[in-house]
């Protein structure tokens, strides 16, 4: 993705060159699944910390920040009904190593700056477990959180969303999944233990030493950047790994994790990925899909039968470049996994059943010589009174209207939602006159797009509309792009979700 003005980088050191490194060296790791502490068995303690990791056999180790000891951090294994407790300690040292913006809302100096707070995407939980950004906390600190688990079998993820500095923290390693498996998703006998692996796709900078580098404006007090970009692709923390397949079926679990990167994944044999879910589970039916677009914080389930593949290797590519290469065994295997040809049925809603509709702008605003400096969610600021207030069991439509170049990925904590339709606008009309004039018809969602989402990619210049139910809890939570530079710079909103007593 472009974005039609970046403001100027200050020049860059050295870089690490991913094109003349010793491609498919080292094996895909997995990432391990956490383990309860001692005898509860669903209390887990989890520890923010500084640590190095090898991303490449030929590489130096890279410092990162992170969960445990590895990027992604360790997987929490979960089931659909079964409450669990994470205690999340900050044991990282004081001083960041990549570069605050001290100007940013929620980033003033004087904070702590290795401040850190945890939000479980796509988890349906609490306010007080939703990982508030204000409600970071420092080294030394801790916080436990309570993860209900009432929803649907699922990839969620863990991520730091500390205001203000969120970007930083997620470049710098603080990430990892969260599965919810439930009875549902076990009767479908869909690939499952070794066959089944997650790719966690995070792009990133890094210097000729091989240590993380976070690009910085020209103007030393504010170093913030419209976006982040980097031409090395980590997956589970590798570049250009390998895997052994057998030839059968796997499930591959894909998240994007980058701060700004849209992936367009496909594989160098031409076999579509049969995907089988999205953000917020499964699909009612498998959709063939030759080439995979994912933006920053979605999640794609897809299947590959290696099959016919015996003794091949498969590239996966991310427009125009490999990033990975599967081996597939040179001999058959039984293969008694299935792909179903019907999943989980997904009731649409209707329009009907919306008792209201938001519209919403996703506008830029540029500096004088059209620097973009800001991103605002219906012109609004994080700081100003709480405009969005669904009442708890209603339904409604958010209808998004993205008057900027970008198309930018929109994340609701707490729900789960279905995508409507895209239209797209005379985009003049709403900046100057502020009246929504269509051009065209509305277009559907992309087949796989249909089922249960958290996170939507709001297309450039268009209407992208949203039909939400707020269920199960009250309270305060954020909507915000998924792009972490726009989220971090006043690109994310509190919303509340308030008793039906309290309605006007
Ligand atoms: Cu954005």
């Amino acid at each position: 993705m472009q974005m039609a003005h970046m403001p100027p980088m200050a020049p860059a050191p050295p870089q690490l060159d991913p094109a003349k490194l010793a491609p498919f060296v080292d094996p895909l790791p997995i990432p391990k699944v956490a383990k309860p502490i001692g005898t509860r068995p669903n209390a887990y303690r989890i520890p923010i910390q500084e640590f190095h990791a090898k991303i490449h056999r030929d590489v130096a180790p890279t410092r990162f920040w992170g969960y445990g000891n590895s990027v992604p951090g360790p997987t929490i294994e979960a089931r659909s009904g079964e409450a669990i407790s994470i205690e999340w300690p900050n044991r990282l040292p004081p001083k960041h190593f990549l570069p605050i913006d001290h100007n940013l809302m929620g980033a003033e100096k004087g904070l702590p700056e290795s401040r850190t707070v945890v939000h479980v995407h796509g988890a349906r939980v609490p306010p007080a477990s939703d990982g508030w950004p204000e409600s970071w906390y420092g080294p030394g600190k801790s916080a436990t959180y309570r993860y209900p688990n009432e929803q649907e079998a699922a990839l969620l993820w863990y991520h730091d969303h500390a205001m203000g500095i969120n970007r930083l923290n997620m470049c710098a390693g603080m990430a990892g999944l969260y599965v919810i498996r439930d009875a549902f998703e076990d009767s479908l006998n869909l690939p499952k233990g070794e066959y089944e692996i997650p790719l966690v796709l995070m792009d990133r900078m890094f210097r000729a030493d091989g240590q993380l580098y976070y690009p910085v404006s020209q103007l030393p007090d504010a170093p913030w950047v419209a976006e982040y970009t980097g031409n090395a692709v980590l997956i589970n923390g590798k570049l250009l790994p390998y895997l052994n397949v057998q030839p059968r079926k796997y499930r591959l679990r894909i998240l994007n994790a980058s701060n700004a990167r849209f992936f367009f994944l496909s594989l160098d044999n031409g076999q579509p990925f049969q995907q089988i879910g999205s953000d917020q589970g499964l699909l009612p039916a498998p959709v063939a899909v030759s080439r995979l677009d994912i933006a920053p914080g979605e999640r794609a389930d897809v299947v590959i039968d290696f099959a016919e593949y015996v003794g091949k290797n498969i590239l996966l590519n991310n427009v125009p470049s490999a990033i990975m290469q599967f081996r597939v065994a040179n001999e058959k295997v039984a293969d008694p996994s299935a792909l179903p040809q019907t999943l989980r049925p997904v009731r649409r809603f209707t329009e009907s059943e919306a008792i209201l509709t938001r519209r919403l702008t996703l506008e830029e605003f540029d500096n004088l010589i059209g620097e973009p400096i800001a991103h605002l969610l219906d012109g609004k600021h994080w700081h100003e009174p709480i405009s969005e207030k669904p009442v708890l069991g209603t339904t409604e439509i958010w209808e998004l209207l993205n008057t900027t170049d970008d198309t930018h990925p929109i994340h609701l904590h707490l729900v789960r939602f279905q995508i409507l339709d895209r239209r797209l606008l005379e985009v003049s009309d709403l900046v100057y006159n502020e009246k929504v004039v269509y051009r065209g018809e509305a277009f559907p969602p992309e087949p796989n797009e249909r089922g249960w989402k958290d996170t939507v990619r709001a297309t450039a210049g268009a209407s992208t509309r949203i039909i939400v139910k707020f269920e199960r809890y009250t309270g305060r939570y954020v909507w915000h792009c998924h792009i972490l530079e726009h989220e971090d710079n006043e690109m994310m909103r509190p919303y509340e979700v308030i008793a039906p007593r309290h309605d006007k």
